[in-house]
């Protein structure tokens, strides 16, 4: 497959030259400055984009807090046939939406495809939802009244995402956001927005169809255009961040500060456990996958490896072995294994974790290189560290692979919880005891926990979202849902006397 004989993509979605970075109701003409989408794999430009100013800003929010005002009017089944509608056009942009990904995020073809479909199947959970937003009946203590709570559609959501699921992280979000009655103002990454833009196309295409345009707004801006007027935004009562640690303490707080409400996805650090009973080709294969996987680059990505003294030896054999024969290149080859990372700060941030690794005592044991030539391209590292040494604690955003041993499965615990970050961990055990007790309360303290598979690739049926500075949000499936919609308690006494709950007397 030639690499630029596939940005035919861009003319596909209409993309080439300079495109605006704002659209409500239509695509308005940005006033921000003009920023390169830039093909990692490359380093050539794909296209320009105009950042949103505060003018379009003003106008996307307003836009979408009015469609929002109708739009929870809609009863649900309703709302859920047209994102079953929008659903079906991702379907049908699968192929050229993860060509997409590819080209600008540097994921690899099936990986690309992996997240288009993930966006599909969020689609699909959404539509089934919309008929069941269930709330509770309660049993009055008063006779003849009747208790109950409704969820209501909350408002028009802030979504801002990053680049390492520039697609599907906004389908989690915008699609149970909409089927719930919400709108949705969307801040993608500014370092993949033509992702954002082909989705927004095909999404907003169905909208139109239905004269709903204007329910999704995209803001491709900075921090000063878009991110802090919406943190800073009543008329957004939600706002879901997925991204680094320092960026959710700033939307976390600033949120707060206007009592909105925050769902937070941020940093990972995550862990897998290896126990002497382990199959070892399972566990191989999920560390492997978890460690290189989307080069590292995602928040569930394994960065730490405990294994059991007693079989590290053969496996760390085994690993190195696996690493040296890692196919790393252009992403868009069927045999690559490992694409690039996103951009020159990525590397500078993967050499740097080495070398504090290193000073700090651990041994590069494969990789640790930035790999010359065109594009951000690193060779993943497995790195044997004596102990927890600082740069283990930190979340970097590469393929780097902290392996240690341990003793005890209380040991190999206490360390996987000790670290700031509490998204994803996992144990490869054939032993029920030992997998029960990783998994029971005194176990992983992350908000993903694991047997045998590994700790990234999560299904779209679970909530997803950690712990401690991962942020505490829960995003995508189970019930999920509820941070969308507003609960309402409703009383409703039927009857012809006034009784007073708890038994208060209050006649005259
Ligand atoms: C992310 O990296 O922000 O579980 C999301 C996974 C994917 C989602 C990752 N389904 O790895």
């Amino acid at each position: 497959m030639d690499h630029n004989a596939l940005l035919d993509v861009l003319d596909r979605f209409e993309m080439r030259g300079v495109h605006s970075g704002a659209a409500g109701s239509s695509w308005l003409k940005a006033s921000g400055k003009i920023i390169d989408s830039v093909d990692p794999t490359t380093g050539q430009v794909l296209a320009q984009i105009q950042l949103a100013g505060p003018e379009e800003y003003e106008k996307v929010v307003a836009e979408a807090h009015e469609a929002f005002l109708e739009w929870r009017m809609i009863p649900a089944p309703k709302r859920g046939e047209i994102i079953d509608e929008v659903t079906q056009a991702l379907r049908e942009h699968k192929e050229d939406l993860g060509l997409l990904i590819s080209l600008e995020a540097g994921k690899i073809r099936s990986e690309g495809l992996g997240e288009v479909q993930e966006a599909i199947d969020i689609g699909a959970f959404s539509v089934g939802l919309s008929r069941q937003l269930y709330g509770l009946s309660m049993h009055s203590e008063r006779p003849e009244h009747r208790m109950f709570e409704q969820w209501h559609p909350l408002g028009a959501v802030g979504v801002i995402t990053s680049f390492n699921f520039p697609i599907a992280v906004w389908a989690w979000n915008a699609m149970i956001a909409a089927v719930a009655g919400d709108s949705v103002v969307w801040k993608p990454s500014s370092k993949t927005p033509l992702c954002a833009i082909a989705t927004h196309k095909v999404a907003d295409k169905v909208m139109q169809k239905h004269g709903w345009g204007g329910l999704f707004g995209l803001l491709i801006g900075d921090r000063h255009g878009v991110g802090g007027p919406m943190v800073d935004d009543v008329r957004l009562p939600l706002i879901s961040a997925t991204g680094s640690t320092e960026m959710g303490r700033s939307v976390g707080v600033g949120v707060a500060k206007r009592f909105g409400r925050s769902l937070l996805e941020l940093g990972g650090n995550n862990a897998v456990i290896v126990d002497q009973t382990a199959d070892q080709n399972l566990a191989l294969s999920g560390v492997l996958f978890g460690a290189v996987g989307t080069a590292g680059q995602r928040c569930t990505s394994t960065r730490r490896l405990f294994l059991h003294e007693s079989i590290a030896d053969s496996f760390i054999a085994r690993l190195t072995g696996a690493y040296k024969s890692l196919r790393i290149g252009d992403p868009l080859l069927d045999s690559t294994l490992v694409g690039p990372l996103i951009d020159e700060g990525s590397v500078k941030d993967y050499e740097r974790a080495i070398r504090l690794a290193t000073e700090q005592g651990g041994e590069v044991l494969v990789g640790g290189k930035r790999i010359d030539g065109p594009g951000s391209f690193v060779e993943p590292a497995l790195v044997r560290v004596p102990s927890d040494i600082p740069i283990t604690k930190e979340e970097t955003f590469a393929p780097i692979l902290y392996v240690s041993t341990f003793k005890t499965l209380s040991e190999a615990i206490f360390r996987q919880n000790d670290v700031p970050q509490g998204l994803s961990s996992a144990i490869f055990s054939d032993s029920v005891r030992a997998s029960e007790n990783f998994l029971s309360a005194k176990g992983s303290d992350c908000g993903i926990a694991n047997v045998n598979v590994g700790t990234s690739g999560a299904e779209i049926g679970g909530a997803f979202g950690g712990e401690k500075e991962t942020g505490g949000g829960r995003e995508s499936g189970s019930d999920s849902w509820k941070i969308y919609m507003r609960r309402q308690t409703n009383t409703v006494n039927w009857s012809t006397q006034m009784p007073l709950a708890q038994g208060v007397k209050f006649d005259l």
